[in-house]
């Protein structure tokens, strides 16, 4: 009997939940669809049974489910999810609000394990998923000393509203969502500016991949760029390693990391793009060299999708992980 509920069900990641469900053999006994006011009512058919969705509340939060999804925002999550986990759920929430918490696993099931020091696990930035995927190889080989990320983020990463702004600046209308026009332009802004001249979602970058790959001592640096591209986010990672391997010692050992399929063969034009990876589950990486201007340094240019890997199909796999913990 297990009993999964899903926060958020009508958003981009809740839906793209819904739908990696019904692509996979997750048994439950009972799924329990949550949104806002304003979209419960809402049909939604799942392995061939209508469900409607529901409006939360704290009486419902008291239900006594097992696992439960969140991708609804900071606030909902801040509220809820503590009622969620005092009723017995294990909570694993899409949302920042929990993450640089430090009773909170922060979890991306190839590189890390829940400790569950409490019940509720957090689902990194999507941006950070597909990067500490290859920093995790590389740290287990070679040892990680300093990384440098440039992003080029999809629109999808603001949910519908992104894919509504791009949509709008191609019919010639105003951004609505974004600071500034994202058709026709790249924005080097995503989240609010901190005091220190960095974005938050570069301060997540940061932070998230220190606590992931568990060492404070590597230095990280990062500047987030949002790009007219609907699905799929690409990252540059600079990575100054202890070790010198070769290019080929490097491709090696991401290639044969779960989740990574490595697309670099220069001669023939093959290299990740957005397109390439939107709708699938893997994090593609390329464009793999040696830096020519830092010893022990190498540029990989990684590109998952960031609803997929980057939202909702990690948290979906934390769960298929604690499911089969359970069954052990
Ligand atoms: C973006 N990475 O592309 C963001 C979306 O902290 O989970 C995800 C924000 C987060 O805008």
């Amino acid at each position: 009997m297990t009993n999964i509920a899903i926060v958020g069900a009508t958003g981009l990641v809740g839906k793209t939940m819904l739908e990696i469900i019904e692509g996979k053999d997750i048994p439950y006994s009972s799924l329990t669809l949550f949104s806002s006011a304003r979209s419960a009512g809402k049909e939604i058919a799942v392995k061939g049974e209508t469900l409607i969705v529901e409006e939360l509340t704290e009486e419902k939060a008291k239900q006594s489910f097992d696992y439960v999804l969140m991708s609804a925002g900071g606030g909902t999550s801040l509220h809820f999810a503590p009622l969620f986990e005092k009723s017995g759920a294990v909570v694993i929430d899409n949302s920042s609000a929990w993450r640089m918490d430090d009773t909170i696993d922060l979890v991306v099931p190839e590189v890390n394990t829940p400790s569950l020091k409490r019940r509720i696990i957090a689902n990194p930035n999507c941006s950070t998923i597909q990067s500490v995927v290859p920093l995790k190889a590389l740290a287990d080989s070679f040892g990680v000393k300093r990384v440098a990320y440039t992003t080029y983020q999809s629109v999808s990463g603001s949910g519908w509203q992104g894919i509504d702004d791009l949509t709008r600046g191609e019919k010639g209308e105003a951004p609505k969502n974004y600071p500034q026009p994202i058709h026709h332009n790249v924005i080097p802004h995503i989240d609010d500016f901190l005091d220190n001249g960095y974005t938050k979602e570069e301060a997540k970058m940061i932070n998230e991949t220190q606590k992931i790959l568990n060492d404070d001592a590597i230095d990280v640096t990062a500047t987030c760029v949002r790009v007219p591209v609907l699905h799929a986010h690409a990252v540059a990672i600079n990575v100054t390693l202890e070790k010198e391997p070769s290019v080929a010692d490097i491709k090696n050992v991401l290639g044969d990391f779960p989740s990574i399929v490595v697309m670099d063969d220069p001669t023939q034009n093959i290299y990740p793009t957005p397109l390439d990876a939107a709708g699938l589950e893997s994090v593609f990486v390329g464009r793999i060299r040696k830096d020519n201007s830092l010893p022990n340094t190498y540029h990989i240019w990684s590109v998952s999708d960031n609803i997929q890997k980057g939202a909702a199909l990690n948290a979906i796999q934390i769960l298929e992980d604690l499911l089969s913990r359970k069954e052990d």
